[in-house]
């Protein structure tokens, strides 16, 4: 029996809706499981009941590209946790970005951008976009008056992360939303390091939340994937246009990945804020550790957000050492557990250098101007035993004081 009701258990700890919101799967057979629904096309029973799914007067499925059982399932589920009536599952997380930007954009529009985003993001902010006529400003959304000033007449839409990739800076989201009201401009947050269960920007003002599925929600390292939620005409609009004809849409075999995964979001999280505290407050005593940039610490700026806008700092910490470039290289080779790897939200944790991989698509002055630095370093705190990885990074540390010592 399909849970259709369940969209309405808003009153469920999110340790429950996790496992229960927005599962609506009707399997004959009574599979516990969401069936994966591993089939690019879909049989008619006759040409007539073919012409009216295209034409849209008919429900049901056509072809794997506009709309999968396996899928669906995930988008119910994933709207259901950000609280919003709909979402669409794509490829990976740059694809949910560029399909909900297109389908609000045309050339000779403006958009504003949150000054510090992931590497791609950026680039696709700042060059592609550029080259069809839509031009991005990089804002401080942390700075109110900036944010007015850069609003245009042709403004579309305001993208933000918050915590931002890779040094953690928060945005107020709602401080953003209040700006915007009354306007025709759609805020746009990408909500990855988060996760709904650390965050909800909907709760905020903004109208439609992002995440590169490929991290949390996953979990496990073995997918690449996106989605959006939105409202129901702004998800219609997205499948309708850039995500029907441009075709960044999920493999309902990842779908179905995420959906095992999402079971364990509520106990993964748990852990890897745990761990990212013990990782987090080791590294902030360490002699060797220059600044540590995580919400959680007292020290950070916009520690106030937690709690109100954030539920926990989550599991991303950024940190500088004290030293060069090439010092931060050597640290990053010397570790022996923690694999030097992009990502994050993974089981394992992941540790890499911001400037040469993630954030290389910047260009070195726009990585100054985001104040992401050539000695800065990214961990995503994972799921092992917090003193074993606390152990691994404890012993690079070591051995690059020794060989710093040497060489001084
Ligand atoms: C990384 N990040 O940081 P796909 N939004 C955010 C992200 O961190 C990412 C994406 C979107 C990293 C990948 C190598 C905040 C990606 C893009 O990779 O397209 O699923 O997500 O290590």
């Amino acid at each position: 029996m399909a849970n259709s009701d369940n969209n309405n258990k808003t009153a469920w700890q999110m340790a429950t809706q996790v496992i229960h919101a927005g599962s609506g799967h009707d399997d004959p057979h009574g599979a516990l499981a969401a069936p994966l629904y591993q089939t690019s096309t879909f049989k008619f029973a006759n040409t007539e009941q073919g012409s009216a799914r295209f034409a849209g007067e008919e429900g049901g499925y056509i072809y794997s590209r506009l709309g999968n059982p396996t899928t669906h399932e995930l988008e119910t589920r994933v709207a259901a946790l950000e609280g919003y009536d709909a979402a669409a599952a794509t490829a990976t997380g740059m694809g949910a970005i560029a399909a909900t930007t297109m389908a609000f954009v045309k050339a000779g529009d403006h958009i504003i951008v949150s000054d510090a985003i992931y590497g791609c993001s950026f680039a696709l902010f700042s060059e592609l976009f550029e080259r069809f006529g839509v031009h991005a400003d990089f804002v401080d959304l942390t700075d109110a008056d900036a944010l007015t000033a850069a609003l245009k007449d042709n403004t579309r839409l305001v993208f933000l992360e918050s915590p931002a990739n890779p040094h953690l800076k928060l945005v107020d989201i709602e401080a953003v939303s209040q700006i915007l009201a009354g306007r025709d401009i759609k805020l746009i947050v990408d909500n990855t390091f988060m996760t709904p269960l650390l965050q909800q920007p909907k709760q905020l003002g903004a109208d439609l939340v992002i995440h590169s599925a490929t991290k949390f929600l996953n979990g496990h390292g073995d997918v690449v994937a996106g989605i959006v939620c939105g409202s129901n005409d702004d998800i219609a609009l997205i499948k309708g246009t850039t995500l029907k004809d441009m075709g960044a849409t999920i493999s309902p075999h990842d779908a179905w990945l995420i959906l095992r995964g999402l079971k364990t979001l509520d106990v993964r999280m748990q852990r890897h804020c745990e761990n990212a505290e013990k990782v987090a407050d080791f590294l902030h005593k360490h002699s060797l550790v220059r600044k540590v940039y995580y919400p959680g610490l007292a020290e950070h700026p916009n520690h106030s957000l937690i709690g109100t806008q954030m539920r926990h700092a989550g599991a991303v910490i950024a940190f500088e050492l004290d030293g060069d470039e090439a010092q931060a290289r050597y640290f990053l080779n010397q570790l022996q557990m923690i694999p030097l790897a992009v990502s994050l939200g993974d089981a394992e944790t992941l540790i890499q250098h911001p400037a040469s991989m993630t954030h290389s698509p910047y260009t070195p002055e726009a990585r100054q101007k985001a104040g992401i630095s050539d000695t800065l370093v990214r961990i995503a705190v994972g799921l092992e035993a917090a003193q074993d990885i606390i152990a691994d990074l404890s012993q690079a540390l070591q051995s690059s004081q020794q060989r710093w010592q040497r060489s001084a």
